[in-house]
């Protein structure tokens, strides 16, 4: 099939800076060139980007590099018969070592500790605060890229590892499995509840009231995934009312998160900026991803990680 062109939308710029992102397609067999909004594509073009837009449906093939991608208008894909691929598979590492540092830093104390440092404050822990990870139980929810990569990074640190996913393939790491309509079960008895499934109607409001309720009131909820899976009022209410103890919370339901958000103040809660995937060499994880399929595509293959 032919494909002539590399269109990289400027709106990668979010996550990447866009000239390194184009330089990181030196070597594909074909141009590669930044365009902005309002451009005009045939089937012979492939767009690279963050953000959907209407013109892109005109093209032949469309690259997300974003795994989430709950803002693109899948059914409108199918309609027009052009292809859309996402970029799973390669976070990893960089997601599931921030859970770690969520979860690492609420059991060890790392967030409080910085927290008095800036008083320069000699601050001691109640003698029950602290505990250690190991030996206790996390439940991840939702088994992918991700979702894996933290299961066997929590089962090397001696935790006690169970998961929810819709289907029961086995995960390395993970001794029990829970079908998504046992999530309670899955949940009462973990010390962490870490959310690495995407945003679709099913997972949204995943963890509210009810599910606050029946999970220990020492435990702590990390989100790595979208924020609208989890009811954030209820989220805040819990911690507030010992329901629950904390959260380490890289995604929210409104972003930037804003300033009056009740989640700022809370101690036990660590705030990052939507930056799980962030790492020095986005551009070029991406751009393996892109260059495997420019291949796929001109030899007719199945394209990786197609998702419409
Ligand atoms: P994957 O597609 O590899 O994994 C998603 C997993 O979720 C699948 O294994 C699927 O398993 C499971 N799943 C889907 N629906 C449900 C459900 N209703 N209940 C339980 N499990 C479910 O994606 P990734 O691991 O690459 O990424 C996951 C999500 O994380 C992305 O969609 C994105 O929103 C978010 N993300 C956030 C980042 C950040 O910067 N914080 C970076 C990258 C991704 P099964 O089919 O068996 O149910
Ligand atoms: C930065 C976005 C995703 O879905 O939201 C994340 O991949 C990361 C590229």
């Amino acid at each position: 099939t032919e494909l002539d062109q590399l269109y990289v939308h400027e709106s990668v710029e979010n996550v990447i800076p866009r000239d390194a992102f184009v330089d990181a397609f030196d070597e594909v067999s074909i141009p590669a060139e930044l365009v902005g909004d309002g451009r005009e594509y045939d089937a012979s073009d492939a767009v690279a980007t963050y953000a959907p837009r209407p013109e892109f449906l005109d093209a032949g093939w469309v690259h997300c590099i974003r795994a989430g991608y709950d803002e693109f208008d899948t059914d409108a894909y199918d309609a027009a018969g052009v292809a859309l691929t996402n970029s799973s598979g390669i976070h990893g590492s960089t997601v599931g070592e921030l859970a770690l540092t969520f979860m690492l830093s609420l059991a060890r104390l790392g967030h409080r500790y910085r927290d008095h440092q800036n008083e320069r404050n000699w601050w001691e822990p109640p003698y029950d605060r602290p505990f250690t990870i190991e030996n206790e139980r996390v439940c991840v929810v939702g088994l992918g890229t991700i979702g894996e990569a933290i299961a066997t990074r929590c089962d090397a640190l001696g935790m006690d590892v169970v998961g929810v996913r819709r289907s029961d393939e086995p995960v390395p790491g993970v001794s029990e499995l829970f079908d998504p309509d046992r999530l309670h079960d899955a949940i009462e008895n973990a010390r962490f509840v870490v959310l690495t499934v995407p945003h679709t109607p099913e997972t949204e409001g995943l963890l509210s009231d009810e599910e606050f309720a029946a999970m220990r009131d020492d435990a702590s909820v990390i989100n790595v995934a979208r924020g609208p899976v989890v009811d954030e009022e209820a989220l805040v209410a819990a911690i507030r009312n010992d329901r629950i103890a904390g959260a380490g919370l890289d995604v929210f339901e409104t972003e930037p998160l804003p300033d009056d958000s009740p989640l700022w103040d809370l101690d036990e809660v660590i705030i990052s900026p939507h930056k799980g995937s962030a790492t020095n060499r986005y551009h070029l994880d991406i751009a393996d991803l892109v260059v495997e399929n420019v291949r796929r595509y001109q030899s007719g293959d199945i394209l990786k990680n197609r998702v419409a």
